[in-house]
């Protein structure tokens, strides 16, 4: 095993909870966005916010993801379409009774105009295993702890997204053309809001009910 010298640096205990507290106070004001500007982002944030998702830890380190980033038009629209017939079944036939009345107050249905007016889509897929063939191990739990990073990673750089997940999902690797061994795992629309977009009012379980001390 070859090994190297960490880099970290103990802070004081008043920045340490500055730090911890301005993070709180900044991830409490992020909100999942369905109505987003056209205005186009820079595509060097776009690709430092990509490769911020790349540094998560990972079964192995065997890094099983891949970020496909859509910026083009016509691709956008082609996933729309795909997306939006998916969207049409889950609210019209899967979506189980409970379901629909769980999402009510999100007030979503199976219009998804975002997926072509945000600028930019990130398409999170999950390598189930290496191209070579070799194994890939904890791959959800790797993945979904990229896309945490991702999407806090995209709200520190001033954007918003939505974790979307129509379901199947299947038709995200034909239309990018991504080979069998991935699963798409999570498309997030990526922009700025619209100038009058509204959010649910809804909000977060307080620490004590989240929070179990032993
Ligand atoms: N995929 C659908 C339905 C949906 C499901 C859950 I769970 C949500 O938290 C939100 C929506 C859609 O995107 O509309």
């Amino acid at each position: 095993m070859d090994t190297k010298p960490l880099e970290f640096r103990r802070l004081d205990e008043a920045t340490m909870h500055e730090r911890a507290t301005s993070m709180l106070e900044s991830m409490r004001t992020r909100r999942s966005v369905r109505e987003y500007s056209p205005d186009p982002v820079p595509m060097e944030v776009l690709r430092a916010i990509i490769e911020t998702a790349a540094q998560a830890p990972s079964g192995a380190n065997k890094q099983p993801w891949t970020f496909v980033l859509v910026t083009d038009p016509e691709t956008k629209s082609r996933i729309r379409v795909a997306a939006e017939d998916e969207e049409r079944r889950f609210y019209a036939e899967r979506a189980t009774p409970e379901w629909l009345e769980d999402l009510a107050h999100l007030g979503t249905d199976s219009d998804k105009p975002f997926l072509e007016v945000a600028p930019a889509l990130i398409v999170v897929f999950a390598q189930t295993k290496a191209p070579d063939g070799g194994g890939h191990y904890y791959v959800k739990e790797s993945v979904g702890l990229a896309s945490g990073f991702l999407i806090a990673a995209i709200h520190n750089a001033g954007l918003v997204t939505l974790t979307h997940t129509p379901s199947p999902m299947g038709f995200l690797g034909e239309v990018l053309g991504r080979p069998p061994e991935e699963r798409a795992f999570l498309l997030l629309p990526v922009g700025y809001p619209a100038d009058d977009c509204e959010v649910p009012d809804i909000g977060r379980k307080p620490r004590s009910s989240v929070l179990v001390e032993v």
